[in-house]
């Protein structure tokens, strides 16, 4: 019990939790000024308090207006000698952090309060006198809801927005292949209520005798396409030595396979233009985000989400669509999400109902391949939608958003 009372000793100097809680912690979850439970095994302190503990700490929701503030957690090793701990304090003292001790029975734990966020966890657990480390907070600060709770609107064209419930489509081929392709399908997907024009120009592709792409001219075609329509275009960058070739592009795309490129992340976080990051093909949500911080770190705030698939062992669709992770970052986030139910599923007939589910699940919009003769297509041709499909699906996807915009999320 004594332990307990210094940790909660110890969680007050770090959270401003309220102390006169008692004992069991059925009563502590009744309080009222608590809004957050952050679970033990969370902040790996579970090893470190007496058993029978309920496992959770308990922040009030006035911890969050502090906002520039981020909490760690050192744990500190039992016998450690009192010349590590002074070299520890020195290696800290480089951070202006303050350190909130607590000294139990058996562990001693360093709370740091302050901008913990260039702390590196492994540049502490060198220390021989640290046993363990934990964030409590998140590492990602710009794409953080937390910090900027409304919601980001990504301005692309007049009328053309995406978050913030603005709700788009992008469609189009995998790759431009000549001007005729990509005009009409941009014509066909337009008519069908896209609002943006998708296609590739510089290709990714896994075999490098596979078709990659028109390149230049690929981007020229595109251009060309949204002379013709109007239609704003997103394409994809795979090297920032492409950049000056990308400056009439209205979004650049970040490909799953570019999503840790931290070089090009930071050439794209100088430009002014939106940028479409996909996510990586076995990349966590964290990752993800953290993508995202590297565009945001250097000034470019306007990035929206694209969740593509994930590597998982099932082999009958080309990925395996997280749609949790929607749900997920509209917790973590600000940003806008889309979903691309193309490349998630890799088969055609399965792009429809995968994006009425997206949609259902609150993506700010979708990316659909479309091709106008799929079996010739250069790239992807057994995941796009002929135009007819297109438009099929589009037709069902504007009936589910009315649906949930007057039955479900009124
Ligand atoms: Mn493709």
């Amino acid at each position: 019990m004594v332990t307990l009372t210094v940790c909660l000793d110890s969680l007050q100097a770090i959270f401003g939790v309220q102390q006169n809680f008692s004992y069991p912690g059925s009563q502590w979850n009744q309080r009222r000024s608590i809004d957050r439970v952050v679970r033990a095994e969370h902040l790996l302190l579970k090893d470190y308090l007496p058993s029978g503990l309920p496992d959770g700490f308990f922040i009030p929701a006035d911890r969050d207006r502090d906002q520039k503030e981020e909490a760690m957690v050192i744990i500190l090793r039992e016998g450690a000698l009192d010349l590590e701990l002074q070299e520890l304090e020195q290696f800290l003292s480089a951070y202006n952090v303050q350190i909130k001790p607590t000294v139990g029975e058996h562990t001693i734990i360093w709370g740091l309060v302050g901008d913990t966020s260039k702390i590196d966890i492994d540049g502490l657990l060198i220390h021989p006198c640290v046993k363990d480390v934990k964030r409590i907070q998140e590492p990602f600060k710009a794409a953080n809801k937390k910090f900027h709770p409304e919601q980001t609107v990504v301005h692309i064209a007049d009328g053309i927005d995406i978050g913030g419930g603005n709700f788009q489509v992008i469609a189009g081929p995998c790759s431009v292949e000549t001007e005729e392709q990509i005009t009409e399908v941009a014509k066909d997907v337009k008519a069908s209520g896209a609002k943006l024009l998708r296609g590739g120009a510089f290709k990714p592709r896994t075999s490098p005798y596979a078709f990659q792409g028109l390149r230049a001219e690929g981007l020229e075609l595109l251009l060309h396409a949204r002379e013709q329509t109007g239609m704003p275009v997103v394409t994809e960058i795979m090297s920032a030595a492409h950049l000056p070739l990308f400056k009439d592009v209205d979004v650049i795309q970040v490909g799953a396979r570019n999503m840790q490129n931290f070089e090009l992340l930071k050439e794209l976080g100088k430009q002014d233009k939106p940028i479409l990051l996909k996510r990586g093909l076995a990349n966590t949500i964290e990752e993800w985000l953290m993508s995202a911080e590297y565009i945001m770190a250097e000034g470019n705030q306007n990035i929206i989400l694209c969740e593509r698939g994930i590597r998982t062992f099932e082999t009958a669709t080309r990925n395996t669509l997280d749609l949790s992770a929607i749900t997920v970052l509209k917790e973590k986030t600000h940003l806008p999400v889309i979903v691309d139910p193309s490349h998630a599923t890799g088969v055609r007939r399965y792009v429809e109902t995968m994006a009425l589910a997206a949609v259902a699940a609150g993506a700010d919009g979708l990316i659909i391949e479309v091709h106008n003769d799929p079996p010739k297509a250069l790239c992807d041709g057994a995941q796009s939608l002929t135009p007819e499909q297109f438009d099929t699906t589009m037709k069902k996807v504007e009936k589910l958003r009315r649906f949930m915009e007057t039955e479900i999320n009124n």
